[in-house]
């Protein structure tokens, strides 16, 4: 009898036991009852990463192929869910919302809060970049080599840019006098560069550009030239004027904590992806601007209009003093302006040489 009660006892400890470490485990919100066949759902690390442009386009394609290798990399351990179009943050609340958790990982447009960025947006300054990949690397060395406060409170999991910027317009631009006062869309210091050339600019992020363009609110645009395709503007707009200026910087930032509670083994993954991811980008954005115009001219019938020498050198003397003003402004903030400019300057010729 005595026996039997003792058993009792221990069968019933035993399942109270059970019952209390399932209810402790951190099962997530919506681990549905198939995911219970795959390996440990509530071992899965989740991971939402926010975009502000339209899933075709770079931002968006580049984020895709992250995923895919972190998830292959860590063999499923993570799982990135990913908000192209601004359906999680918009493009001027990625920094903070990702600082606050809204997103855990957000990529966003230097050039939207210039500001803010102005370190890396000394990238975007017209020192002759000449391809997204050259530009790519020398952002990602100016982030190494500077650590801007302005990252201090997330994690940089990659930066990369566009490919040089030139004007897609409904009219065509050959002349300074053509460009006189036509509404073009651009931002931070490719605006910047607009107001040089005497255009009026409208300063506006790249998500907003399409219905600007639609309502006639704008006459063209002044971006990477992928965007004929991605975003269609080759219907709009029949002429691209190569001036091929200055690029437009990104980064992809991660929440702190999020980045701080992360396992070693999944820690070694991003870190081992932030240069690739910079170069694959590059890579890919030259590519695709090639595609863009290929598919611009077959398909949409635009006509690429190339500037003489002597018109290019007159545009590019106009943009001297813009240098000049960034490096008062940053100096101004406190930064090392002139060491930034010439560090810059030398790693755009080492990587224009590979
Ligand atoms: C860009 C932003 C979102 C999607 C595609 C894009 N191609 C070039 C840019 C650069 C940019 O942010 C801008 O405002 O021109």
């Amino acid at each position: 009898m005595k026996k039997q009660w003792i058993v009792l006892t221990l069968v019933v400890a035993l399942t109270l036991l059970y019952v209390g470490c399932k209810k402790s485990q951190p099962q997530s919100e919506n681990a549905a009852p198939a995911d219970s066949a795959k390996t440990q759902s509530s071992d899965v690390i989740k991971l939402t990463y926010a975009n502000f442009p339209p899933a075709p386009t770079f931002p968006c394609v580049q984020m895709e192929r992250w995923k895919t290798e972190v998830e292959k990399r860590t063999n499923g351990k993570v799982a990135v869910q990913t908000f192209p179009g601004g359906s999680l943050l918009d493009a001027k609340e990625m920094m903070d919302g990702v600082i606050s958790g809204q997103a855990d990982i957000g990529c966003l447009c230097m050039a939207y809060q210039p500001g803010r960025f102005m370190v890396t947006n000394a990238a975007a300054l017209p020192l002759g970049i000449p391809s997204a990949k050259v530009g790519s690397q020398a952002l990602w060395d100016l982030y190494s080599k500077y650590q801007p406060k302005e990252f201090a409170e997330v994690k940089v999991l990659t930066m990369f840019t566009t490919a040089p910027a030139n004007i897609m317009s409904k009219k065509p631009v050959r002349t300074l006098a053509d460009i006189k006062g036509m509404d073009l869309r651009a931002s931070g210091e490719a605006a910047q560069i607009l107001k040089a050339w005497g255009a009026n600019q409208v300063g506006m992020p790249m998500s907003s550009a399409p219905e600007a363009l639609q309502k006639g609110v704008v006459q063209g645009l002044f971006s990477s030239v992928e965007v004929m395709k991605d975003f269609k503007f080759a219907e709009l707009c029949k002429y691209i004027t190569m001036t091929e200026t200055n690029i437009y910087p990104f980064a992809v930032v991660m929440n702190q904590k999020k980045w701080d509670a992360l396992p070693e083994d999944v820690k070694k993954v991003f870190e081992e992806l932030t240069v690739e991811q910079c170069l694959w980008t590059g890579e890919y954005m030259d590519n695709h601007v090639q595609e863009s115009i290929n598919w611009s001219k077959a398909e949409q019938k635009v006509e690429v209009i190339e500037l003489s020498a002597e018109e290019k050198a007159t545009w590019n003397a106009l943009l001297e003093p813009n240098v000049d003003e960034w490096i008062k402004q940053a100096k101004a903030a406190g930064l090392p302006a002139e060491d930034i400019v010439d560090d810059l300057k030398a790693s755009i010729a080492t990587f224009s040489q590979n």
